[in-house]
C-alpha cells in the first residue's frame, strides 16, 4: 500500500519534470513567427486569401505560429517575389506566375485558353499538372498554394465590339494573356497588375485584360468604362515558402500547412469567383459600366485566332525539353473532368 503510495508520488512528479522541460523551451521561445510577402494592395484577392490562410494557421496551431503580412510589396515587388523567397527575404510570398513566363512554364500552361469556366476548374487542373509534372521551377521552394484566376475580360476606354475595335489597342496584360491579345490584333503593355493604375491614369494604356473583379478592387470601373467579355486566358498564381523556414518548422506545424493547402486555394477561388461577379454588379450599378458580349459565331473567329498560340507554347515547351503537345492535352482531359 505504501510502496504503491510512493511509486504514485514519484510518478506524478516525474511526469510533470517531464512536461516543463518539453514546454520550457517553447514558453520561453514564444510562438514562431513567418513573414508573408505579397505585391498587390491590402483587399484585393491575393491579399484577402493571404490574411484568411494567416488567421486559419493561427487557429490551427492554437497560436504557435504566428503570421505577419506585408501587402502592396512593402516587403518584395511582383517580379521578385520568387527571389525573394529562395533568398530568405520573406519566409513566405505570393506571387503571380504569368509575370515570369518562361520561369514557369508548366504550371503557367494553365493559364492557356484551353477552355476553364472559372476560377475553380482553373484551380484544379493547376494542381493536377503540378502534382503530375512535378515542374522543377518549385525545388528551391515549399508550395503551399496555387490557384488560377476567373478568366480574363477586355476592361477598356473605348468599346470593343469586334476584333476590328481591338486592332492596335494598348492594353496591359502578362503572360499568357499576353500572346491572346497579339493574336487578336491588339498591342499588349507588359507590366504587373499594381503598376496598372498608373498606366491607365496617365493613358499610357487604353485598358486591361485580366479577371474583372479588379474594376472595383483597384477602381478600375473609374477609367475604363467598358468590359467585353472574352473569358479566355488566366493568371496561375502561387505561394511558395522559403525551404529552410519550412525545414525548421516543427512536423505537426508542417502537416497543419500541408492539410490546408488545397482546400485554401479551393477558398481562394470560390472568394475570387464570387468576387468577379459581385464587382461587375457593382461597377454596372456605380459606374454605369457597358457589358459587352461577343455573340457565339463572332467568338468562333476569336478562338481560331488563339489556335497557334496554344501550339506556340507547344513549341516553345518542346525547345526547353518539355513535353508540350502531352501538356496540353492533359489540360483540356483535367479541365473536362473538373466539369470545364
Ligand atoms: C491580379 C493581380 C493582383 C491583384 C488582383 C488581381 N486580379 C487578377 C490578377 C491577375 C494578375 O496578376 C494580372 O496581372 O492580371
Amino acid at each position: 500500500m505504501k510502496k504503491n503510495l510512493l511509486l504514485l508520488i514519484s510518478g506524478t512528479v516525474s511526469f510533470f519534470l517531464v512536461m516543463t522541460f518539453i514546454t520550457l523551451p517553447i514558453v520561453f521561445a514564444g510562438p514562431i513567427k513567418l513573414n508573408y510577402a505579397n505585391f498587390p494592395p491590402p483587399k484585393t484577392f491575393p491579399s484577402v486569401q493571404m490574411d484568411r490562410w494567416a488567421k486559419e494557421i493561427e487557429k490551427r496551431t492554437n497560436g504557435a505560429v504566428i503570421i505577419k503580412t506585408f501587402p502592396g510589396g512593402t516587403l518584395i515587388g511582383a517580379k521578385n517575389m520568387f527571389d525573394g523567397i529562395v533568398a530568405g527575404t520573406a519566409d513566405i510570398g505570393c506571387f503571380c506566375m504569368a509575370y515570369q513566363p518562361g520561369r514557369f512554364m508548366v504550371t503557367n500552361a494553365s493559364g492557356l485558353p484551353l477552355g476553364a469556366p472559372n476560377s475553380k476548374v482553373g484551380t484544379l487542373v493547376l494542381w493536377d499538372l503540378y502534382k503530375k509534372y512535378n515542374p522543377k521551377a518549385f525545388s528551391k521552394v515549399k508550395v503551399i498554394a496555387m490557384f488560377n484566376t476567373y478568366p480574363a475580360n477586355i476592361m477598356s476606354k473605348v468599346p470593343v465590339r469586334n476584333l476590328n475595335d481591338l486592332k492596335g489597342l494598348e492594353l496591359r496584360a502578362s503572360g499568357p494573356a499576353v500572346a491572346a491579345l497579339k493574336a487578336w490584333g491588339a498591342t499588349p503593355v507588359g507590366m504587373p497588375m499594381p503598376q496598372t493604375v498608373e498606366a491607365l491614369q496617365k493613358g499610357i494604356v487604353q485598358g486591361l485584360f485580366s479577371s474583372g473583379e479588379v474594376m472595383k478592387d483597384f477602381n478600375f470601373a473609374e477609367y475604363t468604362k467598358y468590359m467585353t467579355m472574352t473569358r479566355r486566358v488566366m493568371y496561375p498564381f502561387a505561394v511558395a515558402m522559403n525551404m529552410d523556414s519550412w525545414n525548421k518548422l516543427p512536423k505537426n506545424v508542417q502537416k497543419i500547412i500541408e492539410d490546408l493547402s488545397l482546400e485554401h486555394s479551393m477558398w481562394t477561388a470560390n472568394y475570387h469567383d464570387n468576387h468577379v461577379i459581385e464587382a461587375l454588379e457593382w461597377s454596372q450599378k456605380n459606374h454605369n459600366i457597358e457589358v459587352i458580349e461577343i455573340p457565339k459565331a463572332e467568338m468562333v473567329k476569336w478562338d481560331k485566332l488563339l489556335e497557334p498560340v496554344i501550339a506556340n507554347w507547344i513549341e516553345e515547351a518542346n525547345a526547353k525539353g518539355l513535353p508540350g503537345k502531352a501538356i496540353v492535352d492533359d489540360i483540356r482531359k483535367f479541365t473536362k473532368k473538373h466539369g470545364g
